[in-house]
């Protein structure tokens, strides 16, 4: 541990993790359209195989967003202006941060948040180290939950870093209703860097989430894998396949586990019946236009000041004031 870092107490996983699990998969199993939170793709399997994604030549938001960032870092870091709080939600085991730091004018602090505390802590050090005269105060807690902050140097400027494009995971009431909490979080001078996938030609986006080499067939189905083993389940995976497509009218792309046959298995201690093609849908991701990205950026006390883009307009990454 470096002297600007600061601990954390440890949280380990508990009886009380098991039974949210237990509970978050059977609410989602046993209603009328079956869905399970995308929150449980990433045990440590599916952490490893998002990174694969990441990598995936089909795949274009890592890249895409790593590229505009190393191209805008410094117009970026002159809009947040020297002296920033930079707070970053889901910090990972991301290094875009770094491409701000490396940046900024004299930044006093910066608060990665992330749910997995190893990891936290890990990336924690790592900046403390790359970054001398930077405090480093992480925070371990799940960042779609209202946070408290430790304190931070009262004449910073606030600015949060949420990249990734994880925005568009968010369905649109609860978009609005993190990045409000965003925005109380930063406070009247603070600031917003968003990673955000724009809308696009939809063969793009079918691509991107039905890659040739099946690594996001194989996410999506690590799902049931996890739940045979967290929570004793019974599923076969030779009789589910992974399906993704857009919906345009409603903007997202939508993945879901498709049962082949009609079946039954336990979950926990209940049975769940399939019929053969229903499906349990797991995840949405949203793609937005500018109108859309307006309208929610003003519903939750921003205004978007720019936005950057790529070469083939497909991400942005935008710099959004409070107002
Ligand atoms: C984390 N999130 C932004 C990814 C996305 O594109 O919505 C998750 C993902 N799902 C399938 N591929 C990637």
């Amino acid at each position: 541990m470096t002297p600007n870092t600061q601990r954390l107490p440890a949280t380990r996983h508990t009886p009380q993790h098991d039974a949210q699990e237990r509970d978050l998969a059977l609410r989602g199993l046993t209603s009328d359209v079956k869905t399970l939170p995308p929150s449980l793709f990433y045990d440590s399997a599916g952490a490893a195989l998002f990174e694969q994604i990441c990598e995936l030549p089909e795949y274009y938001p890592t890249r895409t967003e790593l590229s505009i960032l190393t191209e805008n870092s410094a117009d970026l870091a002159a809009a947040v202006g020297e002296s920033v709080a930079l707070i970053e939600y889901g910090s990972g085991a991301g290094t875009k941060v770094r491409l701000l730091l490396d940046r900024l004018v004299r930044p006093v602090a910066y608060v990665p948040v992330d749910v997995s505390q190893a990891q936290l802590l890990r990336v924690a050090d790592e900046r403390a180290e790359q970054y001398p005269g930077l405090q480093v105060l992480p925070v371990c807690a799940d960042y779609t939950q209202p946070l408290s902050l430790p304190q931070l140097p009262t004449a910073a400027r606030r600015v949060a870093f949420f990249p990734g494009s994880t925005i568009g995971n968010f369905h649109p009431t609860e978009a609005a209703a993190f990045l409000h909490r965003v925005r109380h979080t930063v406070g009247p001078r603070g600031g917003l860097i968003l990673g955000v996938d724009r809308r696009k030609d939809p063969q793009v986006l079918h691509d991107a989430y039905n890659d040739a080499a099946g690594v996001t067939a194989a996410f999506n189905l690590n799902l049931l894998t996890r739940l045979n083993r967290t929570l004793g389940a019974t599923f076969d995976l030779n009789t589910f396949r992974h399906v993704a497509y857009f919906n345009d009218a409603a903007s997202r792309i939508e993945m879901h586990l498709e049962s082949t046959i009609a079946q039954q298995m336990r979950v926990a201690d209940v049975e769940i019946t399939f019929e053969a093609g229903e499906t349990i849908h797991t995840e949405c991701s949203y793609k937005y236009d500018e109108a859309r990205l307006v309208a929610l950026a003003e519903s939750s006390g921003f205004r978007i000041e720019t936005l950057h883009t790529d070469a083939h307009d497909r991400f942005w990454v935008a710099w959004l004031r409070a107002v």
